[in-house]
């Protein structure tokens, strides 16, 4: 039968009012003259989400009806951040809304500030993942996100006397109106148990897996929509439930705790975001929560493949799988499973469909970043994959060894078990051999995956390593972050740019433009007085908003260098004490980022920070020439604020290290000056806005290798800059941490042993830079006319470019 379709919904801010006040009353059971900012906001968020449903009911019916080649991208973070100014944004109905609630007394951005941000993610790699979501609808590309629904995200972070303390986060706390429950959408997921082997008809042996344990994973749905409102896709997350939520048996024998046992276990699964960005955790319940969701995800699409009608031969076709990195990567066995052992393939067709629909992106070189697992873990607790991984290797190596003449060592490189001391399976080789296109995030990374890590299997498979230099979307990152900006490129190049940021281009036109860089000048200190509100609100420290702003926020690690910015900011408090005289230009140092729980040094980092930002802003001397504030809990939301406020942005990795970067375009895009080093992104975003309008030094990655190999002597290095070894003198004799001198001792010596950043080696390079920097400064028309071609200079930097890449060169869709 003709089933009557909901009326379209009009966006009116009369409308909009009537339909906010019927939601608080009837979805949340709330009198208007009694409803908390909470009420309002989840009563705002109802109404927002309804404009969505309409076009998300929509594009899902096109998809299926064209039978269109859809899109997966799983991945186990998604940093999303708060969801509703996107979704207004996208829709286009941001002033109605602001208007209907001040018809009603609610003020939007108090309401907006209460929605938690969803940090399902670490950093750069979750951010990305969020991103492509975006860009995918705003591309209407069909298109699935699938991860995990932590109940707690990344944690949040406080300070306790300048120590970072790790506190649950609970962004589930008030609910989540975004996202809707489909218990239809259930799958089982086993672990453990045993394989049997049964003869087949065709005198092949079948296997049969027992898992020892089960446990149920549910979807939840969050809509995605693209811009101008066009297109939404689903962000499907799972989440764990036990097969029986009581053991009624030890219940009724008392037993109250043993009777939630097998729910504790399963709600354990989905419970908590491993909180590390650079380092495999290692540990069994990782390997759980990656075999969770790839189980569940791949049963999910699967089952969409048949009940469109369509072959399993046609699965490449119809349906393109990207890897985020490795953490996906048991995919590749287990869509081999369900092939072979549950729709009986045979296993060499299984292998030709898989390969065809996997690809991967690698997001690091990091070695201990590279995930693997000791085979007796994995064994344990996949047997079934076990069996696979060996069968899929002995099929690679044999093909190595005996059509491509590979040496023992190429193989022992090659091969997805490491022997070169406790067997391991190497998640990267399995993720690589699984897939047909193997992409690095910049051009520089991309590079260095040829020659180093991936070397043999580059050798092997020529053709599957690619590039997709990493893009951020132009709607949160522009548009939503940095209204004043967007208003005032509107106003002076027309709207073009909103759907397609390479036309930013044409305020290139207005670099020069006295009265541009006036409105462009005026729109940053705008920008930097909101900050310097959030400051002051938060921390009481008050900042001068007509000093340069000087920002550094990303993860805290050794390759990021945040020490180098720290070192260096101490040198020139002892410059500006010791010449009081000279024409020093006001910097306010700005840092913040999380510092994996484990990690002793990034945690002794932020203290260092801190302690410096303490004795620094203390001291009259430099009063108005120098503060430092590193801002607690650093999430996406804070980044909006602090990203439109930049005057200078610190992208200084050791050469090498950093895959890509995207705050390095965040920034950029907003208006604010690099600098940084050749490394990631760097190196493109300079061959984009022009090396006159981006400050580069330091070491290549070439020159880092080589030194590294050739023998660093840091010790020689430091001695001979007065600058740096005063500074480190001042830091490892507790000049900061007169309560305990020794404290940083340990993070000085080894600058002076090994220096395996290049702190000391890029020291003096990093400093000059700095005063090219100042100089800059000086002159403000020559400053402006280099940030501004920065922002029309970063179009091609939209995550919508990076997208259309990877679909038109790897998903084919
Ligand atoms: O590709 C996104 C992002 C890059 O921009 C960063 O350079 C890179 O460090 C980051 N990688 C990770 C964690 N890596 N792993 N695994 O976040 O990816």
């Amino acid at each position: 039968a003709d089933l009557p379709l909901p009326q379209p919904r009009v966006s009116d801010p009369e409308v909009l009012a009537a339909e906010i006040i019927e939601r608080l009353t009837y979805g949340i059971g709330k009198d208007a003259k009694v409803a908390t900012p909470h009420d309002w906001l989840t009563a705002t968020i109802l109404v927002v989400r309804d404009r969505i449903i309409d076009r998300w009911m929509e594009t899902t019916r096109a998809a299926y009806n064209n039978n269109a080649k859809r899109v997966y991208y799983l991945s186990l973070e998604f940093l999303i951040g708060r969801l509703m100014r996107d979704a207004m944004s996208n829709l286009g109905m941001m002033d109605e809304i602001r208007q209907a609630l001040a018809s009603m007394g609610v003020d939007l951005d108090v309401i907006a500030g209460l929605e938690p941000d969803a940090a399902l993610g670490n950093g750069g790699l979750g951010r990305l993942a969020a991103c492509f979501m975006e860009s995918m609808a705003t591309i209407h590309i069909p298109a699935y996100g699938y991860g995990i629904r932590y109940v707690h995200g990344l944690f949040r972070q406080q300070m306790a006397d300048g120590w970072q303390v790790e506190l649950p986060e609970t962004w589930l706390a008030h609910g989540n109106p975004w996202e809707f429950e489909r218990r239809e959408s259930s799958y089982e997921i086993g672990f453990g148990g045993a394989v049997d082997t049964v003869a087949g008809q065709d005198d092949e042996p079948h296997f049969v897996w027992k898992p020892g344990e089960r446990v149920i994973a549910t979807a939840y749905d969050t809509p995605v929509v693209g811009w101008r409102g066009e297109h939404v896709n689903t962000l499907r997350l799972w989440s764990a439930q036990p097969i029986d939520p009581i053991l009624l048996e030890a219940f009724n024998a008392g037993d109250h705790i043993g009777a939630l046992k097998e729910s504790n276990k399963a709600e354990t699964l989905t419970r908590v975001l491993y909180p590390a960005d650079a380092t495999s955790a290692g540990q069994e319940l990782r390997l759980r929560q990656e075999y969770f969701f790839c189980s569940a995800s791949l049963q999910d699409i699967l089952r969409r493949h048949l009940q469109q009608g369509n072959e399993l031969s046609a699965l490449p076709d119809k349906v393109a799988i990207q890897l985020n990195d490795t953490h996906p990567a048991i995919s590749v066995t287990e869509l081999m499973r369900l092939l072979c052992d549950v729709h009986g393939l045979d296993f060499d067709t299984a292998w030709d469909l898989t390969w065809r629909t996997f690809s991967y992106t690698n997001h690091t070189l990091l070695p201990e970043a590279l995930e693997s697992w000791p085979v007796p873990l994995f064994e344990r607790l996949l047997p079934r994959h076990m069996q696979l991984v060996y069968a899929i290797n002995a099929k690679i190596l044999r093909d190595a060894r005996k059509n491509r003449n590979f040496s023992d060592h190429e193989i022992s490189h090659i091969s997805l078990i490491d022997e070169s001391g406790e067997r391991r399976v190497r998640m990267g080789n399995l993720a690589f051999i699984g897939s047909h296109s193997i992409n690095g995030v910049s051009a520089l990374h991309t590079e260095l995956m040829k020659e180093t890590v991936f070397a043999d299997l580059h050798k092997l498979y020529p053709d599957r390593i690619n590039n997709k230099t990493n893009g951020i979307t132009p709607r949160r990152w522009l548009m939503q972050c940095n209204p004043r900006l967007t208003s005032l490129i509107r106003d002076t190049v027309g709207p073009d740019f909103l759907d397609d940021a390479e036309k930013l281009k044409a305020l290139d036109a207005y670099a020069d433009d006295p009265e541009f860089q006036k409105q462009f000048a005026a729109v940053k200190r705008a920008n930097k007085e909101q900050l310097a509100n959030l400051v002051a609100s938060r921390m009481g420290i008050r900042l001068d908003p007509s000093a340069m702003f000087d920002i550094q926020i990303k993860r805290i690690h050794e390759y990021k260098r945040q020490l180098l910015n720290i070192i260096e900011t101490v040198a020139l408090f002892d410059q500006i004490r010791t010449h009081p005289e000279r024409d020093w230009v006001p910097r306010v140092k700005l840092f913040a980022g999380k510092a994996a729980p484990s990690y002793h040094n990034a945690k002794l980092i932020i203290k260092l920070a801190n302690d410096v930002a303490r004795v620094i802003n203390n001291d009259p001397a430099v009063r108005n020439l120098l503060k430092v504030v590193f801002i607690p809990n650093y999430n996406v939301s804070l980044a909006e604020v602090m990203v439109p406020a930049a005057d200078l942005s610190e992208q200084i990795s050791t050469a090498g290290m950093e895959a890509s970067g995207t705050g390095n375009m965040k920034f950029a895009l907003n208006g604010a000056l690099t600098i940084g080093t050749l490394d990631g992104a760097n190196v493109e975003m300079r061959d984009h806005v022009g090396e006159e309008n981006i400050v580069i030094f330091g070491m290549t990655a070439g020159e880092v290798a080589k030194v590294r190999a050739g023998g660093h002597d840091p010790r020689a290095v430091i001695e001979s800059s007065r600058e740096l070894s005063q500074a480190l003198a001042a830091i490892a004799s507790g000049v900061f941490s007169p309560d305990d001198p020794g404290r940083f001792s340990g993070l000085v010596d080894g600058l002076y042993q090994h220096d395996w950043f290049m702190v000391a080696a890029d020291f003096n390079g990093y400093a000059k830079a700095q005063r090219d920097v100042d100089t800059l400064w000086g002159d403000n028309a020559a400053w402006y006319s280099k940030t501004i071609r920065n922002t029309a200079r970063m179009g091609w930097f939209s995550s919508d470019r990076t997208i259309r890449q990877y679909s038109a060169d790897i998903w084919r869709a």
